[in-house]
């Protein structure tokens, strides 16, 4: 019962972010990480946020990956409220490209940090990653199953090379 417990939290700002997020879900889902994932929006639904952000330690997470797009406040406004590490995903936004998400989530003032991945798929891809490397710390399991996928990383760069000649 405790193992399937969530350890880490995906949340995001729409329905709409779930194409970028679902990345970092895959992450967790590969690595077997135990995860909840949840719309919350910062702007739509602000008592819900503080809700979540305030009860998130206290219902055993351990990590919460936010991603939002646009007028990104969601990662933001949910480290404000909580004392666990935040990912925060920027997503790309039609009007901007995500660089508004990205200025929205990177530039925190000092004492509320939150670790910012790149914009899109690949920062949602690394925000699950960063999130099984920070739980690695604590298990084994983890730790090796990382290196096996940098092993992986390895062999195909190893092997499109081979293809190359
Ligand atoms: C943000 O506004 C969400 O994170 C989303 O990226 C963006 C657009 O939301 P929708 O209008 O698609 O619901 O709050």
């Amino acid at each position: 019962m405790t193992a399937n417990k969530p350890q880490v939290a995906v949340i995001m700002g729409s329905a709409s972010d779930w194409e970028t997020m679902r990345y970092a879900c895959e992450m967790l889902d590969r690595f077997e990480v135990p995860y909840m994932k949840q719309v919350v929006s910062a702007h739509r639904t602000p008592e819900l946020m503080g809700e979540f952000a305030h009860n998130a330690r206290a219902n055993g997470l351990k990590i919460i990956i936010a991603g939002a797009g646009g007028a990104a406040h969601l990662p933001g406004m949910v480290a404000a409220q909580t004392t666990l590490p935040v990912i925060g995903v920027p997503v790309r936004s039609h009007a901007l490209s995500g660089w508004d998400s990205l200025l929205s989530i990177v530039q925190m003032p000092g004492g509320i940090p939150v670790a910012t991945t790149a914009v899109g798929n690949s920062g949602a891809t690394n925000a699950g990653l960063l999130a099984v490397s920070m739980l690695s710390m604590n298990d084994e399991r983890l730790a090796d199953a990382l290196q096996a996928y940098r092993d992986e990383l390895k062999e195909k760069v190893e092997q499109s090379n081979a293809e190359l000649i």
